[in-house]
């Protein structure tokens, strides 16, 4: 399987690592740590020298709670850092749900859109078509300042996998080929524990939707709740989900710790995949 991605052909014959660059002052685990752009620039960086095979930087934080910022806001953060990347060796991913974002992202060289929304804003869609990039279409639940207030679903798994399938089919109708499309269940966002356990339990399922399944389970409050650590101290507790997702079927997984990640696929990827 190929994912068609900018101006890159990445192959998923093994598990991709996609590091996550935050242009945030309140993102959840990394909040406030990289907010100018020479930070920024020099952590991804960073993080292409662990070994990630994509990068996602985002400028909004989309934790539970998040008060949502300004194109103008977003854009600052975003777009030197994105510059800066763009022309190296790894495909770079904005993580936005502005379609002005989008465009001028796509624009200065991001080779993916990765949209906690799949593409729902009006002119999303139009702006991800007539392009060669890959785009991640997220579920989501609600919306960020209320999304864990009472998540609920009759069947969490299959109400999940149907809408994804129905924003793929509206990404095909509007032009983008399979081979550019992502999907990722969106573990936390409008989801409680036992919901996001049934998901990881069930991963498998969303590969017969026929795109590229990716899972972003990295640092996040379920691993808080199953261990009782804050966010930077959850990182075995992180490679344990990451190698879960990707025994279940992901084949790209969203992460904070880049080398950790790879030594642990390096393992799974020995065993599981014969030369
Ligand atoms: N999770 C976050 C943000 N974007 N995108 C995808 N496709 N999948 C995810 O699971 C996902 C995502 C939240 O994590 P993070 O970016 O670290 O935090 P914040 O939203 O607080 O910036």
């Amino acid at each position: 399987m190929i994912l068609q991605c900018g101006r890159f052909k990445l192959t998923l014959e093994r598990p991709l690592v996609m590091g996550v660059v935050n242009v945030t002052p309140d993102s959840f685990s990394d909040g406030g740590l990289h907010t100018d752009a020479q930070q920024a620039v020099a952590h991804a960086r960073r993080l292409i020298e662990e070994g990630a095979d994509l990068l996602d930087i985002g400028g909004e934080s989309t934790r539970p709670g998040a008060a949502p910022v300004t194109l103008d806001e977003e854009r600052r953060r975003v777009l030197p850092v994105l510059e800066a990347l763009a022309g190296g060796g790894v495909p770079v991913s904005v993580d936005t749900r502005k379609p002005g974002l989008m465009r001028e992202a796509i624009a200065a060289g991001a080779a993916m859109v990765n949209d906690v929304t799949a593409l729902t804003a009006s002119g999303a869609l139009e702006a991800v078509a007539n392009t060669p990039a890959a785009v991640c279409l997220m579920h989501m639940q609600g919306e960020p300042g209320t999304m864990q207030v009472n998540p609920s679903y009759a069947d969490v798994v299959r109400e999940v996998r149907g809408y994804l399938g129905q924003r793929v089919a509206a990404a095909e109708t509007a032009g983008i080929a399979r081979d550019r499309i992502v999907v990722d269940p969106g573990f936390g966002f409008g989801k409680t524990l036992e919901h996001n356990l049934a998901l990881l339990r069930s991963l498998a399922e969303f590969r017969s939707l026929g795109v590229a399944l990716m899972a972003g389970l990295s640092r996040k409050a379920m691993l808080g709740r199953l261990t009782g650590r804050d966010p930077q101290d959850r990182v075995h507790a992180s490679i344990a989900a990451a190698l879960l997702a990707v025994q279940n079927g992901a084949q790209i997984v969203r992460v904070h710790d880049v080398a950790a990640t790879r030594d642990a696929l390096a393992v799974w990827t020995a065993v599981k995949i014969t030369p």
